[in-house]
């Protein structure tokens, strides 16, 4: 990148200068977050070096069979986190309860991360990400699930995701701009490339799995055939992209425009994804950059957790596609 190379170290330190910054307690915070994500790409390249593919022969607590990926890359985030000790509790999708780390003074954040979404794409080589929301604590004392823990995604003072690909990308919000930092492997540095990102207001992409087309709200069949209709003025039909790896998918919608959908299904009657450590992250992420998220109903910002691995049908991208899918989800048969 031309002109001034700006690490996310640097970064992080110019932001908590800001005098009302919400960032101001979260530099060695996000700088544990990154040095697991350094450590994260290095295990997801060499996976099939180490003898890393595969199961774990695990199932965790959703119901996913574990990668051993899964397990390496869970444990990996925590130790970063648990060694800045300034977080009071994690909430993880490889953990069936949420795991207390520090009952201390300065232990002022709850964090909640999926920590390898998209890992059935490990053995094929394909992108991967980690995902993360921070919180402050509602109160002092223990951690109590109910006001620490079962929180709206609102309340979350900084998020973010990191994406596994050709490249490895940090992409993060405190609240005021998306930033993207991209990984420098001579320096070993995250360096900003994409900086105050916003989310195109609408795109020529739809991202979703199209297998479970005939169990989805009527609404969203009929979206589907609009969208799939030939009308070069308001550029349809649109192109589908799905990698089956919601952090890529997600990026692509954050970059180019387009959006993202995992509606209830057969199987999956509140839809797959999770609210707290998959949804409501990265919903943080493209409002801030001026996109949506929704549950198809609902601002997923403002669903409040009813438990920590609850799951929520998911709409996010581009602001112009999340209302029109709303509204085809609201008109009558
Ligand atoms: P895995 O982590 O089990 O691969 O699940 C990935 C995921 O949670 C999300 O990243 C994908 O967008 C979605 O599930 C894919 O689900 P389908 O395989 O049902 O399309």
């Amino acid at each position: 990148m031309k002109g001034r190379r700006i690490t996310l170290e640097r970064h992080l330190r110019d932001e908590a200068g800001r005098a009302r910054s919400p960032a101001a307690g979260l530099p060695p915070l996000m700088t544990a977050l990154a040095g697991a994500a350094k450590t994260l790409a290095r295990q997801v390249r060499r996976a099939a070096l180490s003898g890393s593919l595969g199961y774990s022969g695990d199932v965790n607590v959703t119901g996913d069979s574990q990668k051993k990926l899964d397990v390496t890359a869970n444990e990996t985030v925590l130790d970063a986190v648990a060694s800045t000790g300034l977080v009071a509790a994690v909430v993880s999708e490889e953990l069936k309860g949420a795991k207390a780390l520090s009952d201390r003074e300065e232990a002022r954040y709850i964090l909640c991360t999926d920590p390898l979404d998209g890992s059935s794409n490990t053995d094929i080589n394909g992108s991967v990400g980690t995902i993360f929301g921070i919180y402050p604590r509602a109160g002092g004392g223990p951690v109590d699930e109910g006001h620490d823990l079962l929180r709206r995604g609102s309340e979350q003072i900084a998020a973010g995701y990191v994406m596994y690909g050709p490249g490895t990308v940090l992409v993060y919000t405190a609240g005021d701009g998306v930033f993207g930092f991209t990984l420098d492997e001579d320096s070993d540095e995250f360096v900003l490339t994409h900086d105050r990102i916003r989310c195109p207001s609408r795109g020529h992409y739809y991202s979703a799995n199209l297998g479970h087309l005939k169990e989805w709200h009527p609404g969203i069949r009929r979206c589907i055939e609009h969208l799939t209709e030939r009308d070069p003025a308001t550029g349809r039909p649109y192109s589908l992209r799905y990698v089956g790896s919601l952090v890529a998918d997600l990026h692509r919608s954050l970059i180019e425009g387009g959006f993202y959908f995992y509606p209830a299904d057969g199987g999956h009657t509140n839809g797959k994804l999770r609210l707290l450590y998959e949804c409501a992250p990265l919903a943080l992420v493209v409002e801030k950059a001026g996109g949506r998220a929704s549950t198809g109903t609902q601002r997923i910002l403002e669903v409040r957790a009813e438990s920590i691995h609850q799951r929520v049908p998911l709409v996010i991208g581009s602001a112009l596609e999340v209302e029109l899918y709303e509204t085809f989800m609201r008109r009558e048969p």
